[in-house]
């Protein structure tokens, strides 16, 4: 292994404060950073459709060099992203040089995450080209939703936290926020899923295979992160006490930009994500020693850091290379930010705090706490006091999660192997905190305990969560009901501690993929109706309601609906070999696959219906066409045998001809975002039917709201915002069943599911027929744990608990649907209702609660 030792990076540092110091000795530290503009901005390209061919032509001709013999469909798509990247590079450069030149306050969004799909029809939309785009490529013979379809999805998430990030910023971008994001840049994103025999398997998604023409390479960026070795004191040249890590083995973080466009506002903001790469081509020692695989392999393991985003969407403790990418991502950020700092500013960073604010995206870079205070102490001389006055003002938390097992823990000695100075860092912190706690509830050792950042025991933990709210100025739920929940339940001795510290900031969406991107025909209706103005201000969304009651209306609104579902129709068919009757119910569940989230409770419903009919008492059923989606962690097992559930049932019910024109269920394999933008629009019936109290907020409920689908929910998350919304238009346009959180918590310690399944003589039959291994004829004993779950282990997620109710919810939605008129009317309020939830109104809240940034004009080209 190649030991670099830490004294390059140390040296380095140093040179880099005596610059700053020198200039600003002689006041001529002059702002000549990486933003400075060097040059007048360049001319504006031409966006008619003239100026687009020809660029076209040029990329295709010139930079790619391909000819009539030579082009695909892949030069096809890369020619038409350099035409449109060309485009947006004017603008990016221009609001560099803006954020420079207005020197304000700016705000880092950390993410392991950024589930952004395509870039493609994004980028033209917010341009506002698309025509023109469109236009020009027919002039070749060729059709942009083809093209747009080569682009395969940037994955790098599991679910809605990355995809969040995604959206926040792309509000930011339309906001003029001066906002930027940090992420890694995998190579392998969220794994590919296919289906076989009706299981999982997952594939490996090598989405850079040929190259990205969105990102931008910036090597000159890179900045070394360091890892293992030891901690070491010494005195620094004014004698002062220092520490600095010796014996390490570095690797280099490489910067690759990925631009993110606002909507038609000349802004053009950063995602930069960061590549490891071992700092030297090849151990030069090793190599000319003759070990090259030595050498090989230290540039191997370097590399993989970046290699694979993991695919659980809760936390799976103790793997080191996780533990290696979270430090990865927090050391090269904060890096970046600083040195950014320091080339305007100097070693003057009596500013810092004021003007740079990090948003954690849960606690996944939260060791970034750490590592602030390591490179202001150590990088930069400054004391303890002064760097956590800094740092604590310069962090704030989002949490995601309410489960208590999905909260992060590292072990200890796994810390002290990979970062020892920060593991160092971390103890001075809590040793600091406990003397507070102590302070203020003398002799209370229980709440100490409790409120450790250290969990004490054979093998002690760093409890990440309390890492980031001790070090933070917010800390913020993702939901009304969830930052109450955060509050009351496991974060209830924090916020005794610090309540003002603690706040809501209820999620969204942007509307501007998740409507005008996806849903250009109900884009066209609304747009008719009010005006522009909802693509940039989703709350003038409303005065659509005054069309529920207009027949004609309703009659578009029912035909732009029923356009989607016939598109969906087609895909469905394509991947699944399902037909879908668009004149059906279209029922959709698609997000991750989670015993919490209850696929299986509508899989038990759907059983329940096939039972009816079986049973001749089918005659009343609705014709529903239900769609399951969805990835499950590829070590969650019974995640794994839920999807093996739901594709069991649906091959039964789809093979049986006297269900025929009644029920069709499929599952759709790898749902992706872009899958999602031809599902959402498609959508009839949502179905957000969780535990009460389990999930954090749920994103997919605003999709599917914003494009008319109605809701059948419990009480979770931001469903009891958005029924509220849609409440104003009066009763009958959600479906509501379930326990609460309150009930399930009064419920649970004397619930027994066997007594439920005794009362619902439906639940018992659907209990019977799986337990006969109707659905698994061939393959005995496979949906036995499913089963155990839910009888023999009380049925943790109470599915059987809700299942009556949730039968009586359907059949409300049954008898709601088989009144077009009056559905139509439901889905127009669920729209006009859905204001509250784009993400520009959340940004706005982020900003004014907790960021306080000036938005910043972009420069005009
Ligand atoms: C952590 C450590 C080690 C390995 C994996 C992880 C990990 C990775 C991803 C833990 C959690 C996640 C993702 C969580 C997530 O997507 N949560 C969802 O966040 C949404 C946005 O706030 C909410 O709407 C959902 O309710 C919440 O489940």
């Amino acid at each position: 292994m190649p030991k670099s030792t830490a004294s390059t990076t140390a040296k380095s540092q140093t040179k880099t404060i005596r610059k700053g110091d020198a200039a600003r000795a002689t006041g001529r530290h002059a702002r000549k950073s990486e933003s400075a503009p060097t040059q007048p901005i360049s001319q504006a390209l031409g966006n008619d459709v003239g100026a687009i061919s020809a660029d076209l032509h040029r990329h295709l001709s010139y930079t790619l060099g391909r000819d009539h013999h030579s082009v695909n469909d892949r030069y096809r798509y890369q020619a038409t992203v350099l035409a449109t990247r060309d485009r947006l590079m004017e603008r990016w450069k221009a609001t560099h040089a803006a954020y420079y030149a207005a020197d304000g306050k700016r705000a880092y969004y950390l993410s392991m995450e950024f589930l952004m799909g395509r870039a493609l029809g994004n980028a033209l939309i917010n341009l506002g080209i698309q025509g023109e785009m469109a236009d020009s490529l027919r002039q070749l013979g060729l059709d942009l939703e083809e093209i747009s379809e080569q682009e395969p999805d940037a994955g790098l998430g599991n679910g809605g936290l990355g995809r969040l990030a995604a959206c926040f910023l792309d509000s930011c971008a339309t906001l003029q926020l001066p906002v930027f994001g940090y992420g890694i840049r995998y190579d392998y994103g969220m794994f590919r899923q296919k289906l076989v025999n009706g299981a999982q398997v997952e594939e490996p998604d090598h989405w850079l295979a040929h190259g990205s023409p969105w990102e931008l390479c910036r090597p000159e960026y890179s900045t070394r992160v360091t890892f293992g070795g030891r901690s070491e004191m010494y005195r620094d040249e004014n004698g002062s006490v220092r520490f600095r890590t010796v014996g390490s083995t570095d690797v280099l973080a490489v910067p690759y930009d990925v631009p993110v466009p606002g909507y038609r506002n000349g802004t053009v903001n950063t995602l930069r994500l960061w590549k490891a790469t071992s700092p030297d081509v090849f151990n030069l020692s090793e190599f000319n020693a003759g070990d090259y695989d030595a050498a090989i392999q230290s540039q191997a393991s370097a590399e993989n850091i970046s290699r694979v985003l993991y695919p659980n969407d809760k936390s799976e403790n103790g793997k080191e290379l996780r533990l290696r990418q979270q430090y990865f991502l927090s050391s090269a950020s904060l890096q970046d930010i600083v040195r950014r700092w320091v080339s305007v500013h100097g070693a003057d960073f009596s500013q810092f705090a004021a003007k740079n604010i990090c948003q954690l995206n849960d606690t996944h870079p939260t060791v970034a706490v750490a590592e602030l205070m390591r490179i202001l102490m150590d990088d930069h001389g400054m004391g303890w006091d002064e760097a956590w006055g800094i740092t604590t003002k310069c962090m704030a938390y989002t949490n995601h999660t309410l489960l208590p097992e999905a909260l992060e823990k590292w072990p200890v000695a796994l810390f002290r192997h990979l970062v020892p100075r920060i593991l160092e860092i971390i103890f001075e912190i809590n040793a600091r905190f406990m003397r507070l706690v102590a302070n203020k509830w003398p002799g209370d050792g229980a709440r100490q305990a409790r409120m450790s950042i250290i969990e004490e025991g054979r093998n002690p933990q760093v409890r990440m969560a309390y890492l980031a709210i001790v070090g933070s100025c917010s800390v913020n739920g993702v939901a009304q009901l969830h930052s109450d929940l955060l509050k009351a339940g496991l974060f209830r001795d924090f916020a005794d501690l610090w309540p003002e510290r603690f706040n809501n900031k209820t999620n969204g969406v942007t509307q501007r993929r998740w409507m005008a991107l996806c849903n250009p025909k109900m884009s066209t209706l609304i747009t008719e109706v009010v005006g522009e103005k909802w693509v940039t201000d989703l709350a003038t969304i409303a005065p659509l309601a005054k069309k529920a009651k207009d027949a004609g209306f309703r009659a578009e609104w029912r035909k732009a609906k029923r356009a989607n579902k016939v598109a969906l129709a087609e895909i469905v068919k394509r991947d699944c070999g399902v037909n879908f009757n668009p004149d059906a119910m279209f029922d959709v569940q698609v997000k991750r696959i989670h015993e919490y989230k209850r696929q299986l409770l509508n899989a038990l419903h759907l059983v329940h219906l096939y039972d009816r009919i079986k049973r001749g008492d089918g005659k009343g059923i609705l014709p529903r066409c239900a769609l399951f989606g969805g990835k499950a962690a590829p070590g969650y097992q019974m995640a794994k045998s839920i999807i093996r559930f739901i594709t069991s049932v649906a091959d039964v019910i789809n093979a049986d001809p006297d269900v025929r024109g009644t029920l069709q269920v499929a599952y759709i394999p790898d749902y992706r975002v872009s899958l999602m933008e031809r599902i959402c629009p498609a959508a009839d019936l949502s179905e957000q039917i969780s535990t009460a109290g389990k999930e954090a907020s749920g994103t997919g409920n605003m999709k599917f709201m914003m494009n008319g689908a109605l809701t059948i929910g419990t009480l979770d998350g931001a469903n009891i915002e958005i029924r509220e919304e849609v409440m104003r238009y009066g009763d009958g346009h959600f479906f509501l069943f379930g326990h609460t959180e309150p009930s399930i918590n009064a419920a649970r310690p004397t619930y027994r599911s066997a007594d439920v399944i005794a009362k619902d003589p439906d639940l018992g039959r659907v209990i019977d027929l799986i337990r006969a291994g109707h659905f698994n004829q061939c393959q005995p004993g496979i949906f036995d744990e499913i089963l155990h779950s839910l009888t023999d282990w009380n049925d943790y997620w109470f599915t059987c608990a809700d299942f009556t109710d949730y039968k009586r919810a359907q059949a409300e939605a049954e008898t709601a649907y088989r009144d077009q008129e009056r559905w139509a009317a439901s889905s127009i309020y669920n729209t006009a209702a859905s204001g509250k939830f784009s993400t520009d109104r959340t940004m706005t809240e982020y900003n004014r609660d907790i960021w306080k940034l000036e938005p910043v004009k972009a420069f005009p080209v």
